[in-house]
C-alpha cells in the first residue's frame, strides 16, 4: 500500500478562532513529507501550491516522491466563496471549470495521475436559498464539460455533507454517483474521504463497494472524526473498526492508489502526528490483510452473525 499526504496541512492552518502551525512553502513541504516514515505520495492543491511544473516535478524527483492527484480548489477565490459549479450565473461557472481544466492541464505536466475536486462551497445555507433544480442540472452540466477535457487525466468528485456551506450540493457518496451517472464519463471516480463519508451517517467501507459496483473508479482520504463534523482527527482514533472494514474491502477490490491523508495536525506536533497516521493506517492495512477473507464471505453467505462477531472479537480486536 502507498501513503501520502494533502501537503497544504504541512504549513499553517486556521478555523475561526485559531491558527495552527507556521506558513510553509511548498518546497518545504515537501521536505516535510520525506520525515514522515511511510509517506511518499503528494497531493497539491492547484493553483495555490503548485508553481512552476517544471520545478515543481524537479523537486519532487529530487526528493523521491510521487504524485497521489492534484487537488484542484474552486472555492477560494472571492467569487466563489457562495459556491462555483452550480451558480445560476454562467461567467462564475464557466471560470470554475476553467480551473478544473487547467488542474488537469498541471496534472499532466507534473505526471500526476488524476484530479481531485471537493466543491465544499456548491450547496446552501438555509431554505429557499437556491434553485435546487438549476443548482443539478448546472452541476451536471459543469462536472460534465470538466470530465470530458483531456480524458487522460480523470476527475475525482469528491462529496461532503457539511461545510463550507451548512449543507452541501453533493452530501452523500450516493449523490456524488448520481451526479456521475448523470454525467456518464466513465473517466470519472469518487474521492472517498472516510471523515466525510462518517458524517454523512455512512459505513465507508460500502461506500467504497457501491462506488466500485456502480462502475467508478476511487481515491481514498485517510482520517477520522466524530461524525458531527469533520475534524481531520488522525486515522482510526475513533472508528478503528470502520478502518479495518474499508481496508477489507480495498483489498477485496485490489486498491492500488494512494492513501492519502486529510488528517490536520492542529495542536499535535505535525511529524509525529503524521507518523501516527501512517502506522496506524499501515497497521489496519496490514491487518486487513491476514483475516481470511473467503472465510468471513463465506460466514456472511450462511449469515452467521454470531460467528462473525467472534471472529471480529479474536482477530480484529483481539481479545
Ligand atoms: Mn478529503
Amino acid at each position: 500500500m502507498k501513503q501520502g499526504v494533502i501537503i497544504g496541512f504541512l504549513g499553517k492552518t486556521q478555523d475561526r478562532f485559531s491558527e495552527y502551525q507556521h506558513p510553509v512553502g511548498t518546497r518545504e513541504k515537501l521536505e516535510i513529507v520525506k520525515k514522515i516514515k511511510g509517506f511518499d505520495g503528494v497531493e497539491m492543491v492547484f493553483p495555490y501550491e503548485t508553481g512552476d511544473p517544471v520545478e515543481i516535478k524537479k523537486w519532487m524527483d529530487e526528493l523521491g516522491l510521487q504524485f497521489a492527484a492534484i487537488n484542484v480548489n474552486i472555492k477560494k477565490e472571492a467569487e466563489w466563496v457562495p459556491g462555483a459549479l452550480s451558480r445560476p450565473v454562467k461567467d462564475i461557472r464557466d471560470r470554475a471549470v476553467e480551473m478544473i481544466k487547467k488542474g488537469k492541464e498541471y496534472a499532466r505536466a507534473v505526471g500526476a495521475p488524476h484530479v481531485t475536486c471537493c466543491p465544499l462551497s456548491d450547496g446552501y445555507d438555509v431554505l429557499f436559498q437556491v434553485d435546487y433544480k438549476t443548482a443539478w442540472r448546472y452541476m451536471i452540466e459543469t462536472v460534465g464539460e470538466a470530465a470530458d477535457y483531456m480524458p487522460e487525466i480523470p476527475l475525482f468528485i469528491e462529496p461532503k455533507y457539511s461545510e463550507t456551506r451548512v449543507h452541501c450540493q453533493l452530501d452523500t457518496t450516493a449523490k456524488a454517483l448520481l451526479l456521475l451517472k448523470e454525467v456518464g464519463n466513465t473517466n470519472t471516480g469518487i474521492t472517498l474521504d472516510m471523515g466525510h463519508s462518517l458524517q454523512s451517517q455512512e459505513n465507508p467501507a460500502q461506500s467504497l463497494v457501491t462506488i466500485y459496483e456502480s462502475g467508478y473508479d476511487a481515491y481514498i482520504h485517510t482520517n477520522d472524526n466524530d461524525t458531527r463534523a469533520d475534524w481531520d482527527l488522525v486515522g482510526s482514533s475513533r472508528h478503528f473498526l470502520h478502518s479495518v472494514e474499508l481496508m477489507f474491502y480495498a483489498r477485496e477490490y485490489n486498491y492500488s492508489k494512494y492513501f492519502t491523508t486529510d488528517a490536520s495536525p492542529r495542536i499535535f506536533e505535525m511529524v509525529d502526528f503524521f507518523n501516527r497516521h501512517a502506522e496506524i493506517t499501515q497497521g489496519v492495512w496490514d491487518l486487513a490483510g491476514k483475516l481470511d477473507r473467503a472465510k468471513y464471505k463465506k460466514l456472511m453467505a450462511e449469515e452467521n452473525y454470531n460467528e462473525l462477531m467472534r471472529l471480529v472479537n479474536k482477530e480484529i480486536y483481539r481479545i
